[in-house]
């Protein structure tokens, strides 16, 4: 099992997506076992995206992200980051096939709703940044419906 860390970002909040876009997660099969809404600082933000620092939208983008709140969330499955960036889809909205989040409902590459960690060690970093107290795991009984054996 993965744990994969999720971010709805501002945009999704202040258009009224959030459940829309948790629907899809939760759909999937994926266990929630981290959900915080809050602003995240200028200090997280910039950790977080601390890769893209020398990117021309780098400070936009932490200025977009620590303006509004965000829904932060930990998601737990199979291959839980590659099945969620899945659901997420490429970054650009207008280029992002139907039946994914960004291809459903996102129109720009910067304002594209969602964030997901691309990568194992990308995934402990993000998970330990934004759910310093750690996640909450739980027992489903779902899951033996989800899964053909565990
Ligand atoms: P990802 O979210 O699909 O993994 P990344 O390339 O890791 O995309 O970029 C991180 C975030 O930075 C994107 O989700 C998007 O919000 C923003 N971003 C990426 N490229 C651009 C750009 O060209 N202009 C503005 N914002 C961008
Ligand atoms: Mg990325």
């Amino acid at each position: 099992m993965e744990t994969t860390f999720v971010m709805i970002k501002p945009d999704g909040v202040q258009r009224g997506l959030v459940g829309n876009i948790i629907s899809r997660f939760e759909n999937k099969g994926l266990k929630l076992v981290g959900l915080r809404s809050f602003t995240p600082s200028e200090e997280l933000a910039s950790k977080h995206y601390e890769v893209h620092k020398d990117r021309p939208f780098y400070p936009g983008l932490v200025k977009f992200v620590t303006t509004s709140p965000v829904v932060a969330m930990a998601w737990m499955g199979k291959d839980a980051i590659s099945v969620a960036r899945n659901i997420i889809g490429p970054t650009n909205g207008r280029e992002a096939p139907p039946g994914t989040i960004r291809g459903d409902l996102g129109m720009d590459v910067g304002y594209n709703l969602v964030h997901g960690s691309d990568g194992p060690e990308t995934a402990t970093f993000e998970l330990g940044l934004w759910f310093p107290q750690g996640i909450n795991e739980w027992e489903s009984n779902r899951e033996r419906w989800v899964y053909e054996s565990r």
